[in-house]
């Protein structure tokens, strides 16, 4: 039991209230407690443990969430949501979570048209019965359908961050087992790609059985999906799936190697193998049995993309089996990774890169690019304090920062416009300005920056007047607003921006959160040209659910030339440990140190700043 698993059942229960109307504070104690849970640096269970201490300590949670949590951690669920979930049927819940299908018009489609289930909601609108629906109509019929998919698919494929809490735990109870000689998670995984459909668990060891039978004591409520000499796969409580595979020593870097993927790289890899008289496979690298002539390798050349995929998908079903079938020729590599590329003439590639996009070429021409890494950052441009939504002050932000090794913040509350978060009007900015220069006093070899996170407004134009973004170091500026509106509107506010002269940078650009919203329909092309045009930065927010720009678009941008930021956009102290997710994502866009700002001194990025 982990906080996110605690924090989830919170944010069930707000939901499952909300659907209820029941009293917004108390559904809002829950959501700001899930909130809190998933921010908190330790563990809960660390917390209920320890008998010098009480859940209460924790900010947000009073003495009956406390009991909550209490019960969960000791029961695994909690009453209270076990009877919620009984009131409630699954699938309406389920409606909720649609993009605009909010409690009420959920809970209209169940009474009106019976519909408890995505399944039945999907027939209803391609069956036009939800248009007909009072206070519905043919628009947000079209918008649920959308949604749907979204929906759907949200539901089968888990953050990244949350899948890296799962491997942790899963890695430290595997390693509880004697005899496994080498360990290493696999798939989209390790490629560092933004969610996560499946663990694949790659396991070298002398006895097979007894690791399987280790994994089977993962987690109690865990199911086993199949189970045979070497392979097993097991779905989770928690909705995962674990696919663990035992292989020997011999082939652990070829089994690395193919089940780290992606499916296309491999695709490509084993052609070139082909080319060069060799096969490659979970097994290892085999030159492949003289007899096979040369004329149909001559043959194969054209042909290469082909027949390499025939190749890929027999030798799935080789995998599926559970022997070493495929060994059709002479072993002449398989232990490290390293040793399979080197093979095949090429060079070991990072996991990140592994997206059959630009890495042969890379690869060819001697190019691979030296990927940026999460010790190469020293500064943090975009966070919030106690002043706007934030939940740490000012002070302990910059102390976090500090204490993680960081030698600059900004400091960038939002503007007046976002009311709900308590923007900043230029009073109460200048007012935070003068305490920055006061705090700075303080600190040796380290500076807090005079920011702000300006908002775009949805007619056009900055939140605040110039003569104040004029005195700001760093000037964030984010459309929070207004994302529904057509291309050549949002793409129209943001070119405004860029042209504002005291703008430094756009924040997520394309306002997405992952699986959960579209990105809104701005034009990024338009975007990147006017942000090299005018000297501009473009943020990669680190947020999980983020992760914007992502990792296609940043990698335009760096072909461009403009500054990317990585940064948290933390709500708290714990929220500066998000930039991690960023590396990956940057690093999956190829980016080195010096493509990403922060990398380098706050003098060094003044100086790119327009004048
Ligand atoms: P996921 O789990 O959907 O997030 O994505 P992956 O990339 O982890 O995919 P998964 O778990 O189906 O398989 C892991 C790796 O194993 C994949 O990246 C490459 C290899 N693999 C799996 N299925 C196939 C296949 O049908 N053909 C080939 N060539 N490789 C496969
Ligand atoms: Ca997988
Ligand atoms: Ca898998
Ligand atoms: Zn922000």
């Amino acid at each position: 039991m982990n906080n996110r698993d605690v924090a989830a059942a919170f944010d069930e229960i707000a939901d499952l209230l909300e659907f209820q109307n029941a009293n917004p504070f108390r559904v809002r104690a829950y959501r700001n407690a899930a909130r809190r849970i998933n921010d908190l640096p330790e563990s809960l269970t660390t917390v209920a443990a320890d008998p010098n201490r009480d859940l209460t300590e924790i900010e947000g949670i009073g003495k009956d969430l406390a009991q909550k949590i209490a019960e969960f951690l000791d029961t695994g669920s909690i009453a209270m949501l076990e009877q919620l979930r009984d009131e409630i049927p699954g699938g309406v819940l389920a409606m909720v979570r649609i993009p605009g299908l909010g409690p009420k018009k959920a809970a209209a489609l169940h009474k009106e048209l019976g519909i408890s289930s995505l399944d039945e909601l999907r027939a209803a609108c391609e069956a036009n019965r939800v248009a007909e629906l009072k206070g519905f109509g043919k628009k947000t019929q079209d918008k649920i359908l959308a949604g749907i998919d979204l929906a759907a698919r949200a539901q089968e494929r888990m953050y990244w961050a949350h899948a890296d809490e799962i491997v942790q735990e899963l890695l430290a109870h595997m390693r509880k087992l004697k005899g496994i000689r080498q360990m290493e998670v696999a798939g989209s995984y390790r490629r560092g790609r933004e969610t996560i459909g499946d663990i694949d668990l790659l396991v070298d060891a002398e006895d097979a059985n007894a690791a399987m039978d280790q994994l089977g004591r993962f987690e109690e409520l865990a199911t086993v999906i199949g189970r045979g000499d070497t392979k097993m796969s097991v779905r989770l409580g928690r909705g995962l799936q674990i696919d663990l595979r035992v292989v020997p020593s011999k082939s652990f870097g070829a089994a690395l190697q193919y089940f780290t993927g992606s499916k296309d790289h491999n695709v490509i890899l084993r052609a070139m193998a082909k080319d060069r008289g060799l096969l490659v496979n979970e097994y290892g690298v085999f030159r492949v049995a003289a007899g096979d002539s040369p004329a149909t390798k001559k043959q194969s050349t054209k042909s290469t993309e082909n027949s390499a995929k025939t190749k890929a998908e027999n030798s799935d079903v080789a995998a599926t089996g559970e022997s070493p079938v495929a060994t059709a020729g002479e072993y002449i590599a398989g232990r490290t990774e390293e040793e399979v590329y080197a093979a095949v003439g090429l060079p070991w590639f990072p996991p990140e890169i592994r997206e059959a996009r630009q890495e042969f070429a890379w690869a060819e021409a001697g190019k691979l690019p030296t990927l940026i890494e999460v010790t190469d950052l020293v500064g943090d441009l975009h966070m919030h304090t106690t002043a706007s939504d934030g939940q740490a002050t000012l002070r302990a932000m910059a102390v976090a920062a500090i204490e993680r090794g960081l030698k600059y913040i900004a400091i960038t509350d939002h503007s007046p416009r976002v009311s709900m978060a308590n923007g900043l009007n230029p009073q109460r900015l200048r007012k935070q300005w003068a305490e920055i220069d006061r705090l700075n006093g303080e600190f040796d070899d380290f500076t807090i920056l005079k920011g702000i996170e300006c908002d775009i407004l949805e007619k056009g134009g900055m939140d605040l007047p110039d003569d104040v973004l004029a005195e700001a170091d760093w000037v964030v500026a984010s459309v929070h607003y207004g994302q529904q509106q057509s291309r050549e509107q949002i793409t129209e506010r943001i070119l405004g921006a860029l042209e504002n002269p005291y703008v430094s940078i756009i924040a997520h650009p394309t306002g997405r959160l992952i699986s959960r919203r579209e990105p809104y329909a701005v034009d990024l092309d338009q975007v990147f040209a006017a942000a090299a045009k005018h000297h501009k930065f473009m943020e990669m927010n680190a947020n999980p659910a983020r992760l914007d720009l992502d990792d296609v678009a940043a990698a335009a941008a760096k072909q461009l030339g403009i500054p990317i930021v990585i940064s948290s956009d933390a709500h708290s102290t714990g929220g500066l440990d998000v930039l991690r997710y960023g590396i990956l994502q940057a690093r999956r866009a190829g980016l080195t140190a010096k493509d990403v700002a922060n990398t380098r001194s706050w003098t060094a990025i003044k100086k790119m700043l327009p004048k």
